[in-house]
């Protein structure tokens, strides 16, 4: 099994992306790069932590690659929006990936300059790649927080 830590925005639908795709053994949401440990929602959401909502991944990359990943993360959000995506404001919504060692780090990179390249977006990317720190686990009832209510995707009113 093989880990992967990407924050997109509002992580629950991020978290259901990721959830969906074969080769994904489990996944959780968390918060993570941040300036203390252990953060609650609330703190996080100060906007003043450094934390961001982001989504552990444990695949297996017999089954699925990490390249594959990079594509649904990059397909998923805006990454060009800074610390914003779609109605959420904050620090805790930037665009990051965070790599757990250098052939995470090397594809990530990789990915990045190619899609800047592609014309596919007028503005910059600015999502980060910076090393995966410790992740703590966000409350309960962030988890698996859009399957458990029956809604397929984040952003709705
Ligand atoms: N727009 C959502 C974001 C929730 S999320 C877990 C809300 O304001 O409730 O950041």
């Amino acid at each position: 099994m093989a880990k992967a830590t990407f924050a997109a925005g509002c992580f629950w639908g991020v978290e259901a992306t990721f959830r969906q795709l074969p080769g994904v053994n489990s996944t959780r949401v968390g918060y993570t790069g941040g300036k203390f440990a252990g953060p609650t929602y609330e703190d996080v959401c100060t906007n003043s932590t450094g934390h961001a909502e982001a989504v552990e991944v444990d695949y297996d990359p017999a089954k699925l690659s990490y390249d594959k990943l990079l594509e649904v993360f990059w397909e998923n959000h805006d990454p060009t929006q800074l610390n914003r995506q779609g109605p959420d404001f904050g620090t805790q919504y930037r665009s990051a990936i965070f790599f757990h060692d250098p052939q995470q780090e090397a594809a990530a990179l990789a990915s990045k300059e190619k899609l800047g390249k592609s014309g596919r977006y007028s503005k910059p990317i600015v999502t980060q790649i910076v090393p995966a720190v410790t992740f703590y686990p966000a409350e309960d009832y962030h988890q698996q927080y859009l399957e458990k209510r029956g809604l397929a995707t984040c952003h709705i009113k």
